[in-house]
């Protein structure tokens, strides 16, 4: 079976309809075809300053999350990232493999230490990219299923496992990113031609997995649509309705012409609430397990643990081979 590898940060208190459908989504389907590694990546959460006892609860709110949504941890192995020291120790050798023009041009670190200003920025945030590398590369990834703001990460990732197996000899597999066009970028439902985010979007902008379906339907009913009152999709004139369009057809498997061809002359309205109905259809049984799971921390902890031991299997057997071929000594 082909291996597949993504991560998520535990960045807030609830994933969105954006890492939903580009990530979350796919990721449980993955997991039926492909041998499957999940993780939450909290080393990659305190690239930004973040509090010791927001990160633990998000942690687990996140890992909860991935359950909920439908991750079998027999099936799928997902973990903690902190727990397997293995990817800070690749993240330091790939660290000295890349140059630092090739970081400098990487746009999320532009994007997100625009808010800090440059130089308030941690040196993580600026070697995020790099960390990213080595979560995939330890584990010898062929898929990493994502949304379209990590392609650009995920082609950093591919240059530097060509460039160690050149240097070092053959020891990464080369990773491709597996990106669904249809949901790679679900915009902000107040500035629709941004993608929805957890740390940029405003609460009215973004529709959170974790909450209730009465803020849900308020949200998508007031979200920004465009002038006139066909339901079209229009990427450039229309960006909001366009936006609707993808997140109905994505929860319902109806297809956007089917769509259009439903609700034309029915006005916006209409057409908005059923795609609250969607998303609180699908939003409210993951919310449910998701609070079911919380409830028991004990347990969550203990599939934590299963998953990080059979992470740590694998990524120790890619160490043993980084570290002898980089020439570094055994131990002992
Ligand atoms: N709006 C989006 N549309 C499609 N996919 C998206 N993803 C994020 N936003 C969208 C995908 O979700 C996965 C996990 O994302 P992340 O937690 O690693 O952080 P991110 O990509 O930086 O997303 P956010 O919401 O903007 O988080 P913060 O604010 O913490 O930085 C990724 O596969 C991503 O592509």
């Amino acid at each position: 079976r082909p291996r597949v590898l993504s991560g998520i940060q535990p960045t807030a208190d609830s994933f969105h309809l954006g890492n939903y459908l580009g990530a979350l989504r796919q990721w449980v389907t993955l997991q039926e075809t492909h041998d499957a590694f999940y993780c939450v990546v909290d080393l990659h959460a305190i690239t930004v300053p973040t509090e010791a006892a927001a990160l633990r609860r998000r942690t687990r709110v996140a890992a909860a999350q991935l359950f909920a949504a439908g991750l079998d941890p027999e099936r799928s192995t997902v973990f903690v990232q902190s727990h397997v020291r293995e990817h800070t120790e690749l993240a330091w050798v790939l660290n000295c493999l890349t140059g630092m023009g090739e970081a400098a041009r990487m746009t999320q670190f532009k994007d997100k230490s625009a808010k800090f200003g440059e130089s308030a920025a941690s040196v993580g945030l600026f070697t995020y990219p790099i960390l990213q590398a080595a979560d995939i590369l330890l584990y010898q990834a062929n898929s990493v299923p994502v949304g379209a703001d990590q392609k650009q990460h995920l082609e950093l990732t591919r240059d530097l496992a060509q460039r160690f197996n050149h240097r070092y000899g053959d020891t990464f597999t080369l990773p491709a990113p597996h990106i669904l066009k249809e949901v790679e970028k679900i915009t902000d439902l107040q500035e629709p031609t941004a993608k929805m985010s957890k740390s940029s979007s405003s609460p009215a902008g973004i529709l959170d997995v974790l909450e209730q379906p009465g803020p849900l339907r308020k949200k998508v009913m007031r979200a920004v649509t465009d002038t006139g009152s066909e339901v079209v999709f229009d990427e450039a004139n229309k960006p909001g309705i366009s936006n609707l369009l993808r997140i109905h057809s994505a929860l319902t498997g109806t297809s956007i012409a089917e769509l259009v061809a439903r609700f034309d002359g029915q006005g916006y309205g209409t057409f908005k609430k059923e795609v609250a109905e969607a998303v609180v259809e699908t939003f409210t049984p993951i919310r449910e397990r998701t609070e079911k799971l919380l409830s028991d921390e004990t347990e969550l902890d203990r599939l934590l643990a299963i998953g990080a031991g059979r992470a740590r299997d694998v990524a120790q057997r890619t160490m043993v081979q980084v570290r002898d071929r980089v020439g570094f000594l055994p131990t002992s």
